[in-house]
């Protein structure tokens, strides 16, 4: 699972990885900032040493209960500065959080809580604890707290956390981060991004999610000695104010996020003079859109295309506009591997992207056989992305070969969604394609093959509800048809799928 001794030997010569611990980075900061504002959210403001207090607090309340190093917590919860205290307590006491989105439902909290054999679950409510009957919740407002008491420190090189993978499969895989990795990986994006103990971060975009979290994200913010903003949703009529309010730096939003906010800034009603940096990311951003960031926001726009496996890329900000707009970035590291190659694995110009580096995983967790064709055999991962490189080495996605759907950021493994349909009784086959939409960039559309009258498109909406998934893999559209077109092979051919749409 993790990277070979020589490999990792260099990681730690070229300085990347320090043999820090996220425990031990809160505490130099809270040293060094104490006072200053960490986390600021509508009803609190959090200084680095609250936050370190709290940690230290929150932690010896969960040793009370036994969770201990290595445990797994599956860990659910709005943007709040609580989310943070969470897991600089599980961070110190060497239990791994396991960062499940919002949105998510039964389906997915109750097979994370399974799957990793959690130790509790960390939700926003009671109405949550339904999600997980079998794991003990452990409900905001009521969390555990106790007198700090002294803590082993957890092994840098060990895992810190486990973070979602977007999937391509009937199950969501599991990316174990190390503190090592991880922390390398947004110290540089703070940097990249000119992060300074003056600037402040909002994080709209949900706060579980790998981009806002380290890209640089609130982690990447509080390595900064900068303050984040917590907005409880992403919406420009919430986010506006608090720019205005707050005097924040900068942001992260995906592409439908920032078409809105495109237009609701038009309007003029909110001084967001302050903003000096947009990011956009986690779906391709047309180039018509990027253009519009700058002269109608009045800030830089960065584009950052990433994923929760390791590799991020980011365009410069002093890079040329012509770059900005129409490029997906450059990795972060000068030690990221890219390679691009055909069906054959063969160096091509445009073709699969490949990657290998000091902060991309080398294995999913527990997924021995899914690791076999995810990674070569010299421990690149296939992303699943079609891309090509420009002479000057930026990126640009030309599309995906995963069978996955990218709905405006949220990513929708159509497998997992065909196995749910598959379980009605009258669904015979279903294939779940992707299909353009102006807005979100793609949508989902369900192809469906039925034994005998078809449901209704509602009943079918509401049996998947029924099912616990996330309201956001629900397809859009539903199809029926008498059967699939086929490839060469006799399998269904996704390509003619999506080409009927
Ligand atoms: C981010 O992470 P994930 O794990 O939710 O999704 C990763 C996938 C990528 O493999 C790619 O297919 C897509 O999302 N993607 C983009 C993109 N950024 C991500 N496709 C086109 N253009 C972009 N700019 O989405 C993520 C993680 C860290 C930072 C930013 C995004």
């Amino acid at each position: 699972m993790h990277w070979p001794e020589d490999v990792a030997a260099r990681y730690r010569a070229a300085g990347y990885w320090r043999g820090e611990t996220f425990g031990a980075m809160l505490r130099d900061l809270a040293a060094r900032y104490g006072p200053r504002p960490a986390l600021i959210s509508q009803g609190a403001r959090w200084s680095y040493r609250d936050l370190d207090e709290r940690a230290d607090r929150l932690a010896a309340g969960l040793l009370g209960l036994g969770i201990g190093p290595g445990d797994r917590v599956v860990v659910q919860l709005p943007n709040v500065p609580e989310f943070y205290q969470v897991c600089f307590a599980l961070f110190r006491l060497g239990a791994w959080p396991v960062f499940a989105l919002p949105a998510h439902r039964t389906a997915e909290i109750s097979y994370f809580c399974e799957f990793t054999e959690a130790a509790a679950y960390v939700c926003p409510d009671d109405d949550h604890r339904a999600f997980a009957p079998d794991t003990p919740a452990l409900v905001l407002g009521a969390l555990p707290e106790a007198d700090p008491v002294e803590l082993p420190e957890p092994d840098p090189a060990g895992v810190a956390f486990l973070q979602l993978s977007g999937g391509s499969t009937g199950l969501p895989k599991l990316i174990p981060r190390t503190h090592d990795d991880y922390i390398y990986s947004f110290r540089a994006s703070a940097e990249i991004c000119g992060l300074t103990p003056d600037s402040v971060y909002l994080c709209a975009l949900p706060a579980a999610h790998n981009f806002p979290m380290s890209s640089p994200g609130v982690f990447g913010t509080l390595s900064a000695g900068a303050a984040a903003v917590l907005a409880p949703d992403p919406s420009p009529s919430t986010c506006l104010p608090l720019i205005e309010r707050e005097r924040v730096t900068v942001t992260a939003l995906v592409p439908p996020l920032a078409l809105v906010w495109l237009d609701a800034a038009g309007a003029g009603a909110h001084d967001l003079s302050s903003l000096e940096v947009l990011q956009v990311g986690g779906a391709k951003f047309s180039e018509e859109a990027a253009k519009r960031v700058a002269p109608e926001l009045g800030c830089t726009l960065q584009q950052v295309f990433g994923m929760a496996e390791g590799l991020v890329n980011y365009t410069r900000l002093d890079d040329p506009e012509d770059v900005i707009v129409s490029t997906q970035g450059r990795p972060i590291s000068p030690d990221d591997e890219i390679l691009i190659v055909d069906d054959e694995d063969r160096e091509s110009e445009t073709g699969h992207l490949l990657t290998r580096g000091p902060y991309t995983i080398r294995g999913y967790w527990r997924a021995e056989e899914h690791n076999k064709t995810a990674f070569t055999a010299d421990g690149f991962y296939r992303t699943g992305d079609i891309v090509r490189r420009t002479p000057t080495g930026y990126l640009v996605v030309e599309g995906r070969a995963k069978d996955q759907i990218n709905r405006g950021g949220d990513k929708i493994a159509a497998e997992e969604v065909e196995n749910h349909l598959l379980a009605h009784p009258a669904i015979h086959d279903a294939s779940v394609v992707a299909v353009p939409d102006p807005y979100l960039g793609e949508r989902a559309c369900a192809y469906v093959i039925c034994r005998g009258e078809a449901p209704g498109r509602g009943e079918l909406r509401a049996f998947l509800r029924d099912r616990g998934i996330a309201a956001f893999k629900i397809p859009d559209r539903f199809e029926f048809v008498d059967a699939f077109p086929q490839t060469a092979v006799g399998k269904v051919s996704k390509r003619h799928l999506r080409e009927r749409t």
